[in-house]
């Protein structure tokens, strides 16, 4: 006998295992044990950087659930093709029966991307709010980031010191770990952008405004940073680092600093820049006082 002659409508316990399998995925994904979490982001973290900030991770955690839902509708979506292709291959002569409305199907495939483009909405929303937020009464620590053809000045503004890169000196952007930075953005002259991978972050840097935000970095470490906004003839110069150091380090780093001028990275009286905060400490260890 094998194909029967008219089609079958899934069953009412068959839709409701899938519209439960669809929604305990992802949830029982993110929310399980921590190898099946680290196995879940291997495979669809899909190249994102590890995030190492507070803010970084609620981006992170957003593009692994929109990954996840997306995952779930594209198997559904290729499960039901592939059961149309074989479960209503043409079989004779006879036309099958001739249908116009299925009215409930239609309320339902109306209806089911907008509760998907809610829920993506409502999350994204969040997660937006969550990074652009600014705390009242200001960061702990104030730096200032002026992108310039072609390349970076950083303000470390609490401090009144600052560091420069050049093309072959590129300037490093030494930040304590577990602290509140503010960031305020300015150019002298085009847009640049300031973007950090491992931030899951970049805000453009626009002449005549100050663009802000604020970071908290969770991990320490050293993350390169670009200037993503092409900005004229040597744009792929404007590379700088970052490098995430405790708090009580990134105080001698800015003791150093604030010590000796020339020890800003990069300008041209920087012979003996500092570059890390190990360096500073070395500088600050050997130097006689
Ligand atoms: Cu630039």
């Amino acid at each position: 006998m094998g194909f029967r002659a008219k089609p079958r409508a899934m069953s009412p316990s068959m839709l409701r295992s899938a519209r439960l399998a669809a929604v305990l995925l992802p949830v029982g994904l993110l929310s399980s044990g921590c190898s099946l979490r680290e196995a879940y982001e291997d495979t669809f973290s899909l190249g994102f950087p590890k995030p190492v900030t507070e803010e970084a991770l609620s981006i992170y955690n957003l593009w692994l659930g929109s990954v996840a839902a997306a995952a779930v509708v594209g198997v559904f979506v290729t499960f039901l093709i592939l059961y149309a292709m074989v479960r209503f291959r043409k079989k004779g002569d006879t036309l099958p029966r001739q249908v116009r409305y299925n009215l409930p199907i239609e309320v339902l495939y109306t209806a089911v991307p907008f509760v998907i483009i809610a829920v993506l909405f409502y999350y994204t929303t969040v997660s937006q709010n969550f990074v652009l937020d600014e705390r009242d009464g200001g960061a702990d620590v104030n730096i200032g980031v002026v992108g310039f053809q072609w390349n970076w000045t950083f303000r470390h503004d609490d401090a009144g010191v600052q560091v420069t890169g050049e093309t072959r000196k590129p300037a490093q952007l030494v930040l304590p770990t577990n602290t509140r930075i503010r960031f305020t953005e300015t150019s002298p002259d085009v847009i640049h952008s300031f973007f950090v991978p491992a931030f899951l972050f970049k805000q453009d840097v626009v002449p005549g405004r100050a663009n802000t935000f604020e970071i908290t970095i969770t991990k320490e470490g050293e993350y390169i940073g670009r200037c993503a906004e092409l900005c004229g003839e040597k744009h792929s110069a404007m590379n700088f680092s970052v490098k995430a150091v405790s708090p009580e380090a990134y105080a001698d780093y800015i003791t150093v600093l604030q010590a000796d001028p020339a020890n800003s990275i990069g300008t041209t009286a920087g012979d003996g820049s500092v570059r890390s905060a190990e360096q500073a400490k070395e500088l600050i260890e050997g130097r006689p006082s």
